[in-house]
């Protein structure tokens, strides 16, 4: 008896001891910084139940190498415009190592420019760097009177891996030009306006991959013709009441997908506006079809 009873004070202790060092090891274990390795990453990625895209080191930056999560599919967001109008996001389509890969060869090898448009009668500084590739061929991109020079996508085979990226993503599409923005700082922009130069067609669909620091892209509709000049009946009307336009606005983040369909460019305008927050670089890429 003498011996017992301490015995199972020890026993008892033991097991507590074990269980509050299993619970605290768990609940330190929820609080680590999963974020910081990429392992750790892609296991939080699959335990979120999102499928991005994921590519080998090899691919990413490199040429070729294409390990990819076929359930991507899965993760697309559908917004109906109306009127025949379509985006599509999908906010994980190339895995976060792989997307900075891609970020890193792009902004190195990609020969920027910054052009001089014309803008309502006015030159300036197009606020943000440049670049297009296209197929052989095609009839020239000309926009804001400027004329960009179509470089071949033999110059830079990544752009080939993302294309096909991009082609798996959305069955049916054949893109055959590139239009690449790179905006360095918040204070770079893209201001309203819509892709429907006639070369694309009258329902083109457009995919636009983003890499770097996320921005915010904005739609909102086209004024019809009443709307934009309300005044213009003939019975003035006693108090103008212009409504504002319908908007959209969506976060792209690092390695997002976002596709415009349908009569997008026809009824609607995009623009990225400046974001003083935004404090480092990021890459679009616009595919697109020319006709
Ligand atoms: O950077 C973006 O997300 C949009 C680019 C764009 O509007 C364009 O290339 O026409």
């Amino acid at each position: 008896m003498v011996c017992i009873l301490p015995c199972c004070f020890i026993h008892r202790n033991f097991r507590l001891l074990v269980l509050f060092t299993y619970f605290q090891k768990s609940a330190f274990a929820t609080h680590l910084p999963l974020h910081r390795s990429p392992m750790a990453s892609r296991l939080r990625l699959a335990a979120s139940g999102e499928n991005p895209i994921t590519y080998s080191k090899s691919g990413a930056g490199g040429e070729g190498g294409t390990e990819r999560n076929p359930e991507e599919a899965r993760r697309r967001e559908v917004t109906d415009l109306g009127g025949g109008s379509e985006v599509v996001h999908v906010a994980r389509f190339v895995a976060r190592e792989a997307a900075w890969g891609w970020f890193d060869y792009l902004d190195k090898r990609i020969p920027w420019t910054r052009p001089t448009i014309r803008v309502f009668g006015r030159s300036a500084v197009q606020p943000r760097d440049t670049c297009y590739v296209a197929d052989e061929g095609l009839t020239d991109l000309r926009y804001s009177g400027h004329q960009p020079h179509a470089h071949s996508w033999d110059e830079f085979p990544v752009l080939k891996d993302i294309l096909n990226a991009v082609h798996e993503a959305l069955p049916g599409s054949h893109f055959n030009s590139l239009l690449l923005n790179r905006y360095k700082t918040g204070s770079d922009y893209v201001s309203w306006h819509a892709d429907d130069e006639p070369l694309y067609g009258p329902t083109p669909e457009i995919a636009s991959v983003t890499f770097g620091c996320e921005r915010e892209f904005l739609l909102r509709k086209k004024l019809t013709k009443s709307q934009a000049s309300p005044g213009s009946g003939e019975v003035a009307p006693k108090r103008l009441k212009v409504s504002a336009p319908q908007q959209h606005s969506f976060l792209l983040k690092h390695g997002s997908l976002l596709v415009m369909r349908g009569y997008t460019q026809r009824d609607w305008q995009h623009s990225v506006p400046k974001r003083a927050k935004a404090s480092s670089p990021r890459i679009n890429l616009t595919f697109r079809r020319v006709l």
